[in-house]
């Protein structure tokens, strides 16, 4: 039987590695083990020293990209050359707006997240399209929270449903030429990233008391479902939000 997880062969661009903790490295160590090339984006000069050495673990090549910046996404596809897939794990909101009500966040803090966290994706969508081999495959992460109202989540919550109606629309657009575009929801993690989200650690909690699997999810148990939807297992699995959280997502209140 064909071991459709083999990625040997397959070229992978990851972009938001920021630090071993990142999602993004779970995903990227696991396309390797799974036989894949990994091509780390990370996004500015204060990242390198934690990223470098981290590429080196998987003989990784670098770049710095700031995936807000178009000319700079475009340099990166063309440094890296034809992939087989794309992997999005970037987020950004001023800590100020996600405390904050809702209806006072500043226009400025709203573009500014929504410019981060989703207007991104476009972005590498676009620069992807003349890279991308044959049948590709791209991922973006998300969060419950675009779904359900997660205390603290907020602003968050509304970037990350714009990403998955973005993943909707992009698999149509992307499908014309055989390409698959899928959202991952993971259950919380640790990461510099959802350090800024108050009461992380009772969320953490939560997940280890209410969910049907009671246990919290790693970045490497992403990397094994990132691997599966990049691999051609998932050839037929396109425009889904695909949840990694050991259950939650069906449990009430
Ligand atoms: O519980 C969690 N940690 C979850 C995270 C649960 C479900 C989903 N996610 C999502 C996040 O919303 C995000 O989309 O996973 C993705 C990765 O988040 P992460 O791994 O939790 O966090 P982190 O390691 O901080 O990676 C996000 C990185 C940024 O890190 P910092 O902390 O420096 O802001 O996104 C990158 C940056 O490295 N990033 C950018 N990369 C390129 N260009 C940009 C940018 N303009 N802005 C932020």
């Amino acid at each position: 039987m064909k071991n459709f997880m083999n990625l040997e062969g397959k070229k992978y661009i990851v972009f938001g590695v920021a630090n071993k903790r990142s999602i993004a490295w779970g995903i990227a160590k696991c396309i390797h083990q799974h036989g894949g090339e990994v091509f780390l984006a990370y996004q500015n000069e204060r990242l390198q020293k934690k990223v470098e050495p981290l590429a080196q673990e998987l003989n990784a090549k670098t770049i710095q990209c700031d995936a807000t910046v178009e000319h700079e996404v475009e340099l990166a596809f063309k440094i890296c050359g034809k992939v087989d897939g794309v992997v999005h794990s970037i987020a950004f909101a001023p800590v100020e707006s996600i405390s904050s009500d809702l209806s006072d966040v500043s226009k400025d803090d709203f573009a500014l997240t929504m410019d981060i966290s989703v207007r991104t994706l476009l972005t590498i969508v676009k620069a992807s399209k003349p890279y991308l081999n044959n049948h590709a495959s791209i991922l973006a992460m998300t969060y419950i929270g675009s779904e359900r109202v997660m205390t603290g989540y907020n602003l968050m919550g509304v970037a990350k449903a714009a990403l998955e109606a973005s993943v909707r629309y992009l698999s149509i657009e992307l499908g014309q030429d055989g390409h698959r575009i899928n959202a991952i929801s993971a259950g919380p993690i640790k990461t510099l990233s959802s350090s800024v989200f108050p009461k992380f650690n009772d969320v953490l909690e939560l997940v280890k008391e209410r969910t049907p699997l009671k246990e919290n999810i790693t970045s490497d148990d992403v990397g094994e479902l990132a691997s599966f939807l990049l691999s051609d297992g998932a050839r037929l699995i396109t425009g889904g939000t695909h949840y990694i959280d050991s259950g939650a997502n069906i449990v009430g209140a």
